[in-house]
């Protein structure tokens, strides 16, 4: 790293203002140059920018290092664009062409930008809190002797002050703290203005203390250099200036320097006339915008003083749109400089019309070198390493030995044959659970395998020889992440360790569990999750009202129709074993896979006899997603279709009608959602004129045309009433659409209509429709 120098600090102030000038050019090209072929707004949030083009210049042009991995604040995307611009790693088509098609991202994004991002943000909150994660697998990692000591870096996230209200940032910082998390930056952009306005007084000067009482070193940076010497030399000034609420500041800041004096003139009176006597209107506003966070010496300074592992929250104070003409205004944040503005703008810049996107125009011959060197420096640094990550050897998934079995329970047994078995992919598992280890059956696991603590802590309880089924060892070995309940932080954990083998070179196999219904707790970190391309098994389990006696607030009813809407996360739900068995060996190769996606598995605590299987022609149906678990015969006019928990009933209806209706098919469903992907790819393949079935399709061709189609899940009806729409057969959808409740699993299922009666009544009044 280099160190601070004023030559250094001087092109570092000139990269600042390049990167407020690009930042502020690209949306302002997006919007008023290109094209608007429909009229539509296009947008961007060159106040926001501003703000932080000090800090990120400080950060990306000084202080960061080459493993360092940084989580931008979204709608400052356009400076992240601009530094890789000047890197040369961003190209400037993809700038003309800012929230455009195949163009530089509104927000960053690591799968659809093409410059190296760390994490994709966009959705306030997440990106801060996944850094306390990432830094977490990086210990885990090197505890575990997967990643070198020397490759460790920090890992920073560009904080708006309003990101600070989003609770999920709390959670991480509670969790962070158990599990001492270390080399974290979390840089706060303190321009004390959200969306809509300025933030209220009352938080303030509150989160140094949250973050004080958590164990972080909080760093302020209030005043610039000048504005600290001059506010010093004048007691009654720094009283006054530290007085003003945000709202006022936010005001003086956009009036400027006559209204500043004014300001001054009524509230301290004779007692500052010396010191306005001295400083005419530019001058005092020059002087009143020397925030902590728009000084470049200071923020070079603080950054250089922060080079142990503590986890630092530095709060930088800032302008929201400093040195634009809204800067300060209460309504600025999608604020637009209008041509007149940015033509004024270039003057002052000395920026000649036409060389707009010059990286370095106007710099001049004395301070360039300068710039380039650190540029060139920052360059070498940031290259982004391609490491090839080893391929995770899976093996073949043995299905637990038993007549009868819930999915909980075999997912378990799974778990344990796996980490007693050893080999690569048990070694690069790590499991999670917010507080449903034990809940969710992976307690054998964690058994053999201990719980991962950077620092060991004893087992009171083991030591104590207190009987317990529970022995878990904690070790800074173990594999398992115990997290407090905050499904939240479950998605963010797996988000951070399903991309391991991006950030840091090694692959993990991250396993998370929790109660089905509590996904919906953390929907937006799972979305996140995928939308980030991390590469996960999730298993929710128990599920569905076949829970029973715990009743409704914990019988999931959604969470299937939730993946069939997810991109990036494939939804299995095993009836049997064996197909469990099956499914988690996939999920495994998908998460090593180049091509591949996340796995949702929905598990069920119901023991349910298994089925005999003649051969193993059931296997790739079930993972295509569904397969006959009973042929229907030639012609066949109706089908019971099956999924899950409840195929003990469809089978028992199956063999009661069998003799009545000749040819009644069973079709056990084991994924809506790759059904129906599979379907709508089939149809877009046709309009673009190839003929291949879907799946789907092909099942449900061994039909009649008019064949009726009795559904049941213990789930929303609808997900498998949409497969009516396939072949235009026609549906009697059973399942569940109103709020489970406590009672016994035949009370349920009767109630419900998930039972026997209610498939013999719905397969009847189908074939009556017919006849
Ligand atoms: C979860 C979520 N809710 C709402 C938004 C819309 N939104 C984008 S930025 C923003 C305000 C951000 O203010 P702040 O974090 O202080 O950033 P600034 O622009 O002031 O730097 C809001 C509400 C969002 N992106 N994500
Ligand atoms: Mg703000």
């Amino acid at each position: 790293m280099l160190k601070s120098v004023t030559t250094d600090i001087e092109a570092l102030k000139t990269l600042d203002d390049r990167l407020r000038w690009l930042s502020a050019w690209t949306i302002h090209h997006a919007n008023h140059i290109r094209e608007n072929k429909d009229g539509l707004k296009v947008g961007g949030h060159q106040a926001s920018c501003a703000s932080m083009t000090t800090i990120m210049a400080a950060l990306y042009f000084h202080a960061l290092g080459p493993n360092d991995r940084v989580a931008v604040k979204p709608h400052a995307g356009p400076v992240l664009h601009a530094i890789h611009y000047l890197l040369g790693t961003q190209s400037r088509e993809a700038l003309e062409n800012f929230r455009g098609l195949a163009g530089a991202q509104s927000y960053p994004s690591r799968t659809k930008d093409r410059i190296p991002v760390d994490f994709s943000t966009g959705s306030v909150g997440l990106g801060v809190a996944i850094t306390a994660f990432s830094s977490l697998i990086q210990d885990y990692l090197t505890c575990h002797g997967m990643m070198e000591e020397a490759d460790r870096g920090r890992f920073v996230a560009l904080v708006g002050d309003a990101e600070l209200d989003e609770g999920n940032i709390y959670e991480a910082l509670i969790e962070g703290t158990k599990h001492d998390v270390r080399n974290l930056w979390w840089i706060l952009d303190y321009n004390r203005q959200s969306l809509d306005a300025t933030s209220t007084d009352r938080m303030f000067e509150r989160f140094d203390d949250i973050f004080r009482s958590c164990g972080w070193r909080v760093v302020e940076l209030r005043y610039g250099k000048r504005l600290k010497v001059a506010l010093d030399a004048n007691p009654k000034l720094k009283a006054w200036f530290g007085g003003l609420g945000n709202a006022e500041l936010s005001a003086l800041h956009y009036q400027g320097g006559a209204a500043l004096r004014r300001r001054i003139e009524a509230d301290l009176g004779k007692s500052a006339a010396t010191f306005l006597k001295a400083n005419d209107d530019a001058a005092l506003a020059s002087l009143f915008s020397d925030l902590g966070g728009h000084c470049m010496a200071s923020l070079v300074e603080a950054f250089d003083a922060a080079q142990d592992d503590v986890p630092t929250l530095f709060i930088a104070w800032t302008i929201k749109g400093n040195g634009l003409p809204f800067a300060g205004h209460k309504d600025n944040h999608a604020g637009l400089m209008n041509p007149t503005q940015m033509a004024a703008w270039r003057e002052t810049m000395g920026i000649p019309e036409g060389r707009e996107w010059e990286p370095l125009e106007s710099v001049g011959d004395i301070a360039g070198p300068g710039v380039e060197t650190l540029i060139e420096r920052s360059r070498v640094a940031r290259e982004k390493r391609a490491r090839a990550f080893a391929q995770i050897e899976v093996p073949e998934i043995p299905v637990p030995s038993g007549e009868e079995h819930s999915t909980q329970a075999a997912f378990g047994r799974i778990m344990l044959e796996i980490a007693k078995e050893g080999g690569t992919l048990s070694d690069r598992i790590v499991t999670t659970s917010p507080d449903v280890t034990v809940s969710t059956n992976l307690g054998g696991w964690v058994n053999q395998r201990g719980l991962f603590r950077r620092e060991g802590i004893a087992d009171i309880f083991a030591e104590e020889k207190i009987a317990s089924a529970q022995k878990w060892s904690s070790r800074n070995k173990g594999q398992h992440i115990e997290l407090g309940i905050a499904e939240n932080n479950l998605f963010l954990m797996l988000a951070a360790a399903g991309l391991a083998g991006d950030q840091f070179g090694t692959r993990l196999v991250p396993i998370g569990t929790l109660y089905d219904p509590f996904i919906a707790r953390g929907l937006d970190a799972l979305n996140y999750a995928c939308y980030q391309d991390a590469r996960f098994l999730l298993v929710a389990t128990p599920s569905g009202i076949t829970l029973g006696p715990e009743g409704g607030a914990h019988q999931s009813i959604n969470p299937p129709l939730i993946a069939l809407g997810q991109p990036g996360l494939r939804h299995y739900e095993p009836a049997f074993a064996d197909e469990l068995a099956a499914m988690m060996e996939l999920a495994f190769r998908l998460i090593d896979d180049p091509d591949g996606e996340s796995t949702y598995l929905r598990l069920s605590t119901r023991n349910i006899r298994q089925i005999d299987r003649a051969s193993d022609d059931w296997r790739d149906g079930a993972l295509k997603g569904a397969y006959w678990l009973r042929e229907p015969g030639a012609n066949s006019e109706a089908a019971i279709v099956a999924m899950g928990a409840v195929m003990p009933e469809a089978l028992a209806a199956w063999e009661e009608l069998r003799e009545d209706i000749p040819g009644l098919g069973l079709l056990s469903v084991t994924s809506p959602d790759l059904l129906h992907r599979g379907w709508s790819a089939a149809q877009a393949a046709r309009w673009a004129g190839q003929r291949q079935p879907s799946h789907i399709e092909l099942l449900l061709a061994r039909l009649r045309r008019d064949a009726g189609l009795v559904t049941i899940a213990d789930a929303a009806p609808a997900s498998l009433s949409w497969l009516g729409g396939v072949l235009g057969q026609r549906v009697a959808p059973l399942g569940v659409d109103r709020f489970g409740q406590t009672g016994s699993l035949s009370e349920l299922y009767a109630v419900y209509r998930l039972d026997g009666a209610a498939i013999t009544e719905a397969v009847a009044e189908i074939l009556l429709q017919n006849g």
